[in-house]
């Protein structure tokens, strides 16, 4: 079954935001294998953001996704990572859909609350970055 990376941002865990957020994903009826709070090092967090190494705002990033603790979930379900990000909306928050998590809890296009995997072979990358195998569970939802 299909599973996706999900990261609540320093800035959502800042304003409390992890429950609703976890709130809304679940409300997709997609269940929640794995859920840990952690502070991203600036190895974790180089190697999960690798793609955007060239980017003018890569150390920005860096510095703002280990600036304060996150949660990493995984969910999963029939296509879990077209249905999240769909939920998240757009990377720029005054660019997202209305009622999406980012339009409704994104401050800017770099503080946007929530991170989604972008597809389903990014998402076994990245769950493996952050979740050993026992750490991820399987029940009947
Ligand atoms: P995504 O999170 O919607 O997949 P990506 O392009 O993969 O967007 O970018 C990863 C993260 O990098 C974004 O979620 C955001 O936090 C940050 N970011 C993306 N573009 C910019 C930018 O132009 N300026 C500052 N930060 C950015
Ligand atoms: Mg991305």
């Amino acid at each position: 079954m299909e599973m996706s990376l999900v990261l609540i941002k320093p800035d959502a865990m800042e304003r409390g935001l992890a429950g609703t957020i976890i709130c809304r994903l679940e409300g997709l009826g997609l269940k929640l294998v794995a859920l840990k709070m952690l502070h991203m090092d600036k190895a974790l967090a180089e190697r999960h953001y690798a793609p955007h190494r060239e980017k003018p705002f890569f150390p920005s990033l860096l510095a703002y996704i280990s600036s304060a603790p996150i949660a990493a979930a995984v969910f999963e379900g029939e296509g879990a990572v077209e249905l999240i990000r769909k939920a998240m909306g757009a990377t720029d928050p005054a660019r997202a859909e209305a009622g999406t998590i980012r339009a409704d809890f994104g401050l800017d296009i770099e503080h946007n609350a929530v991170h989604g995997s972008d597809s389903p072979a990014t998402a076994e990358e990245e769950i493996r970055l952050f979740f050993s195998e026992d750490e991820i569970y399987n029940y009947h939802r």
